[in-house]
């Protein structure tokens, strides 16, 4: 049986659907092979050279976070990867302050990509799944890609967007626009293989994804959601419902696009001056624009997340996204409640 690696579905959608140009195609061959250099690191594990990728960085990012050696190891995988094919105008990571610049050796082209380059650090450790996470907008006619203000754009413009999940397998998950697709990588190979086509998260759920320990934080909307579900058959839902809490969105989101439910990192009295606790730009957009083509939704509660007309580019915002009929519960709760 033939099998369609991610090169050809590439090819494809820009020969056949025309729904890429080259550039993006390279763009997106590129960070593929980006992440498959970082699951490569990932499975080497503490056996790797001097000392293995493991353990603390010594250092912090802009967020004020402790930096695990991986973070920066993924970071720097993906600006080298990158920087030289002539594909983009420039860069920006969860792990950077600032853009990063293309040097003035190599040529510009017109895509920006943004990244979380390993998100849920914290499970490193403990040998549990973590991921990457990027989002592809274009560079607007005269911006400058120095600047932060030329990454600022609503997710509504992203062109691509994708996250890798580095669990039992190796898995890449992308639209383009056109659905979304899973790829799966084949080790022995070296290549990325369609293993699911059109994936659709389905409508009914039983099952949540929320830090249940930050429950006292929460707005009066999230608390009467959580309250229902907790409450089961005898409650207002009239059903039973699981829970489920990876601490590392790639993984909890990628359950969620296989069997449906929903994820929550709302906004909350902790975390309300910062505007949340996930990043807008290279969290939030990417998973909406992915779950919103997988037939689901994604809000802060009160708006649709890919509509945010940015203000920074590390700003945080209010995540409930997953099955459509779920997160529509929560936002008629927020319009109730407010
Ligand atoms: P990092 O990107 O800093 O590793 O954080 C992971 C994350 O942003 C997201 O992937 C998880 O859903 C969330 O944090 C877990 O947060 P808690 O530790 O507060 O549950």
């Amino acid at each position: 049986m033939r099998r369609t690696t991610l090169s050809r579905y590439l090819i494809e959608e820009q020969r056949e659907k025309g729904k890429i140009n080259a550039d993006l195609r390279l763009l997106l061959e590129v960070v593929s092979r980006a992440c498959k250099g970082i699951s490569i690191a990932i499975g080497k594990g503490a056996s790797a050279e001097n000392g293995g990728v493991f353990g603390e960085a010594g250092s912090e990012n802009v967020q004020g976070e402790a930096q695990k050696k991986l973070d920066i190891l993924s970071n720097e995988i993906l600006l080298e990867a990158n920087e030289w094919g002539g594909h983009l105008a420039g860069m920006a990571s969860e792990e950077m302050a600032e853009p990063h610049s293309i040097p003035n050796r190599y040529p510009q082209g017109e895509y920006l990509l943004l990244f979380d380059p390993l998100d849920g650090s914290s499970n490193i450790d403990i040998n549990v799944s973590v991921g990457t996470i990027f989002s592809v907008l274009r560079c607007p006619d005269g911006a400058d890609p120095t600047q932060s203000s030329s990454f600022q754009q609503a997710g509504t413009q992203q062109v691509a967007a994708g996250y890798a999940v580095y669990g039992p397998t190796t898995l890449l998950v992308l639209t383009v626009g056109d659905g979304v697709v899973c790829f799966t990588l084949d080790r022995e190979y070296g290549s990325f293989v369609l293993t699911h086509e059109n994936m659709q998260i389905p409508a009914d759920t039983k099952e949540f994804a929320i830090n249940m320990s930050n429950a006292r934080f929460w707005d009066a909307p999230v608390k009467r959601y959580v309250d229902d579900l907790l409450a089961g058959a005898n409650g207002p839902r009239g059903k039973d419902f699981n829970m489920r809490w990876v601490a590392a969105m790639v993984a909890d989101v990628h359950r969620i696009m296989t069997r449906g439910g929903v994820f929550l990192y709302p906004i909350d009295s902790r975390n309300r001056d910062k505007g949340g606790k996930l990043r807008l730009m290279y969290e939030a957009n990417p998973m909406a624009f992915i779950v919103e083509q997988a037939g689901g939704a994604a809000t802060t509660g009160t708006e649709r997340i890919m509509s945010i007309v940015p203000t920074a580019l590390h700003q945080r915002v209010s995540v409930i996204l997953g099955s459509k009929s779920e997160v529509e519960i929560v936002e008629k709760y927020y319009r109730e409640m407010n």
